[in-house]
């Protein structure tokens, strides 16, 4: 008797799985340390330089400030610290200090060289009648008005619990190119077909047909095509941190024959430095996005926002496959940099 042997199918079910990338804000703690702060006295209606101290500066974390028949001044890396050194009672006065929302009567500016984004007064503190009212902030500036108020030497200390967080979520958002050009290596021609394609993700593509002149996969630089695309029109201020850059493509193959990749590098000099390369997974054979680097990837280089400029940065896309008759297509090439 023949047994009858059931042959199951076993059905693999592909789980896939989204990676769901919440929209998360990258802050940097900072600190005073090494800051340089500066203090300026006002009474009596305007800015008062009459008494030794009445202005001055002192190093955050290294030296402090003395004015003598008042208080030291001195700071660590989040705290600035009046200790008062005798007994007294600030004398009333007029308005001396309203501008940007700072206010003074009597009392003290600061300057602590960066942007603060808040200001407390520390619980240790015990200047009697001094509350949070007294102190008024803004841009990198903290203005104390203690007009009328006692303080003993040796006894009163007034704490200020400062913050300068920055928040560094700011991006460029994606910007496009408005400009190309082939690159030598390769068929030298880059995307020879309508580049102008690349520009703006339309299902319509930049064509690099039957890309590359030697199959060698390690000859990257002089066998394969490239091209190079550029005038971003990024708009970076000047002084902003610069904390990583994102490239993207949408792009396809018209094979997976010889592994078709894009690489990427870009240049912050017009194309005379390059970062490393940076490359795709194997392209697929419809339009797919393709992303390299990260809102905290410098791709090795350290970046001024000057470097942003159409003048001076630049995307190279170099095309490798080890069949010389792959095709490459390219929707969109465009890039987001983060900074704060
Ligand atoms: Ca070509
Ligand atoms: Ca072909
Ligand atoms: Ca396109």
């Amino acid at each position: 008797m023949k047994k009858h042997r059931s042959v199951k199918n076993n059905l693999f079910v592909a789980i896939a799985t989204f990676a769901v990338c919440m929209a998360s804000n990258i802050v940097q703690a900072s600190s005073l340390i090494g800051q340089t702060i500066t203090e300026q006295y006002y009474a009596y209606g305007s800015v008062y330089n009459q008494m030794s101290g009445s202005s001055g500066s002192f190093v955050a974390g290294s030296s402090t400030f003395s004015f003598p028949g008042y208080y030291v001044l001195s700071a660590n890396a989040t705290q600035i610290i009046f200790n008062f050194t005798s007994s007294g009672t600030w004398s009333p006065s007029p308005v001396s200090y309203n501008a940007g929302g700072l206010y003074i009567k009597n009392g003290v500016l600061l300057d602590i060289g960066q942007a603060i984004s808040s200001v407390t007064l520390d619980g240790a503190t015990n200047m009697a009648g001094l509350t949070a009212a007294h102190v008024t902030y803004g841009g990198s500036h903290i203005a104390l008005d203690w007009a009328n108020l006692s303080f003993q030497s040796e006894v009163t200390t007034v704490i200020l619990n400062v913050n300068t967080t920055v928040n560094t979520n700011t991006n460029t958002g994606y910007r496009k190119p408005t400009a190309n050009r082939p690159d030598g290596g390769g068929d030298r021609n880059g995307y020879e077909f309508y580049p102008t394609n690349a520009y703006v993700a339309d299902g319509v593509s930049a064509e690099d047909i039957d890309s590359g002149s030697d199959l060698g996969a390690s000859c990257i630089s002089a066998c394969k095509d490239k091209h190079k695309f550029y005038n971003f029109g990024f708009n970076i201020p000047t002084a902003s941190h610069i904390t990583g850059l994102e490239v993207r493509l949408k792009a396809n193959a018209d094979s997976a024959s010889g592994s078709p990749r894009i690489f990427a590098q870009v240049s912050w000099d017009g194309g005379i430095s390059w970062t490393a390369r940076k490359k795709t997974k194997v392209l697929g054979t419809v339009l797919t996005n393709y992303r390299m680097g990260t809102s905290t990837d410098t791709w090795g280089h350290a970046w001024n926002a000057n470097d942003f400029s159409d003048y001076k940065f630049r995307v190279r896309l170099i095309n490798v496959s080890g069949d010389i008759t792959s095709d490459f297509s390219l929707d969109s090439v465009d890039v987001r940099v983060s900074y704060y």
